[in-house]
């Protein structure tokens, strides 16, 4: 019924992966042969080759998906993969994956998804390569698919009939390769169970504890079904835009202050139920939320650290705890005071992977809404609702209280990303210059009465691999604990967007429950006139603030 094809092709030169996978808008995605020979590079690429290899394939659902995901298993066929697991409908999130791989033993895993950008036709779509240990491809590899990429000139591909991949259990060949159709669910599920206290959650849903979880019409609208309605007796009320679709609703699948409005709006409410969250496109992202109330993700892990204790999969204490140079320094407070290290690595879940092998941290997490541990190698999002879950049904207290009672025993951060999206590249590359010619000048001056402790371009070793990634962002870090941070994203499609990141903290304990935005407007300002943003874009004001 299959027959193997070798198809010429000439390379692409924009198939370098940025901060998490290949991300393009469809439109390029659905060029001739542009899915392909990413996919052949990444095949070309691995190590000891990819014939009888064992791999994972799935996706967030979005517009192009289907297809893709066809294109993938005959090209997996061709090229003599043994075992392709495949996820229902071709969905997996993309904890689900990393967890289906490290469970199963798999060489690996391909994601479909552009994360939080939009889908649909005229929305992103993206590709992602993660490794035998769950985790996303570090850079040693991505480097090796970007070389393949710019000299590939044929790959191979099955022709013959699409695979059925509605139902789960279902086997298929594929030339000598079985296809084999997942529940995205169970196996996920099952693990939630073993980490956190079903029981307890249990009883605080039926004490009455009200929720509203928010899948943006995404990926984790089916896990969140069978997790917190079936298995914890959460209401079906408590879910919403759970029926994940191609467009997302044409929403923008990203768990913040701006994209999650309709969410934000109920929880700021006067009839709020208790508990609020959110994920993105993929699944591995969170935003945290209890009535009238915004935990920011930074806040969050430090919370989540200092309180490892209330869940029976971390009960016997951390390793270590890390985070993205860009994420706040709360957490930092927490490992010092339990003597545990405490990590600081570039932005994107790839530089958490050596930490969590060796076994040097549990506990991690990124400000852009992303919290995770050992349990796989992603950020998860359903795990960091079911913790917050897990800790709040053993201390019955409102999300409010245990966050402003979290700021009086470690200080407060005061947090806020503001992000300048879709700016013209070469003025936002210009910005980054100028910032770096500064450096020298700003270090151990006063600015406004603060002192300058260091201000540099980030660059990180990692401890595990010797390896150096310099070039991470500029840090403007003050002695008095706020910092200012700039750099340049590396998920967007269009122009570039530029992320300043500010942070200012206090201990006094009448200036814990300010507004954020006014707390750090001194920082702010300044941030606008170190970096000349208005001369560099023409631009003052930020698209998104979180
Ligand atoms: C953004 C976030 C980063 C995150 C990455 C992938 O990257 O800032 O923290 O790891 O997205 O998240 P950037 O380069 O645009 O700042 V996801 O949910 O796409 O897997
Ligand atoms: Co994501």
């Amino acid at each position: 019924m299959y027959t193997k094809k070798e198809v010429k092709t000439s390379p692409f030169s924009d198939q370098k992966p940025g901060t998490s996978g290949l991300r393009k808008p469809v439109t390029t995605f659905k060029k001739p042969h542009y899915l392909e020979n990413f996919i052949q590079s990444i095949f070309d690429t691995m190590e000891g080759g990819v014939k009888g290899k064992q791999l994972v394939v799935g996706g967030d659902g979005r517009y192009y998906n289907k297809r893709a995901i066809q294109i993938i298993i005959k090209m997996a066929a061709a090229n003599g993969v043994s075992l392709l697991k495949v996820g229902r409908d071709g969905l997996l999130s993309t904890p689900a994956t990393s967890h289906i791989i490290r469970k199963y033993g798999l060489s690996g895993g391909i994601i479909l998804s552009a994360s939080h950008n939009p889908g649909g036709p005229q929305g992103d779509f993206g590709v992602k390569f993660n490794i035998e240990n769950g985790g996303p491809a570090p850079e040693k590899v991505t480097s090796r698919i970007f070389e393949r990429s710019l000299e590939i000139d044929r790959y191979f591909i099955a022709q013959g009939p699409d695979v059925d991949l509605e139902k789960a259990g279902a086997e298929t060949r594929v030339l000598d390769t079985v296809v084999e159709v997942i529940d995205p669910v169970s196996d996920y599920a099952n693990l939630m169970e073993e980490l956190f206290d079903f029981e307890e959650i249990r009883r605080l849903f039926a004490s009455g504890f009200t929720m509203l979880y928010d899948a943006l019409h995404a990926v984790t609208g089916i896990y969140a079904r069978e997790i917190f309605v079936n298995r914890l007796g959460a209401s079906e009320e408590s879910l919403r835009n759970c029926t994940p679709l191609p467009d997302f609703g044409g929403g923008h699948p990203d768990p913040n202050l701006k994209y999650a409005a309709e969410l934000v709006q109920e929880m700021f409410s006067d009839n709020a139920p208790d508990f609020g969250a959110a994920s993105d496109g993929d699944g591995d992202r969170n935003m945290i939320l209890g009535r009238k109330f915004f935990v920011t993700p930074s806040d969050s892990l430090a919370i989540i650290s200092s309180n490892h204790a209330c869940a029976p999969g971390y009960k016997e204490g951390l390793k270590g705890v890390a985070r993205s140079m860009p994420t706040s320094c709360a957490v930092d407070h927490v490992a010092k005071d339990l003597n545990i290290p405490c990590f600081e690595t570039p932005t994107g879940w790839k530089f958490f992977g050596n930490l969590l092998d060796a076994d040097m941290i549990t506990l991690c997490g990124e400000e852009s809404f992303g919290t995770g541990s050992n349990h796989i190698r992603e950020k998860d999002g359903i795990w960091a609702v079911l913790f917050w879950l897990n800790i709040l049904a053993v201390k019955r207290q409102p999300v409010s209280e245990l966050t402003r009672n979290h700021w009086l025993r470690y200080g407060r951060n005061y947090y806020t990303r503001h992000d300048f999206e879709e700016v013209d590249r070469d003025g936002a590359i210009r910005l980054m210059k100028h910032l770096e010619g500064q450096l020298a000048s700003l270090s151990g001056t006063e600015i406004n009465g603060r002192k300058v402790e260091i201000a540099d371009n980030f660059c990180y070793h990692d401890p595990v691999d010797g390896s150096q990634s310099c070039n991470q962002g500029i840090r403007i870090i003050f002695e008095d604990g706020s910092r200012i941070v700039f750099r340049l994203s590396g998920t967007g499609t269009k122009g570039a967007t530029i992320r300043i990141y500010i942070e200012g903290y206090t201990r006094d304990k009448d200036r814990m429950n300010e507004d954020t935005q006014s707390f750090l407007s001194p920082l702010i300002q300044l941030s606008r006139e170190l970096s000349k943003i208005k001369e560099f874009t023409g631009r003052q004001e930020p698209s998104v603030i979180t």
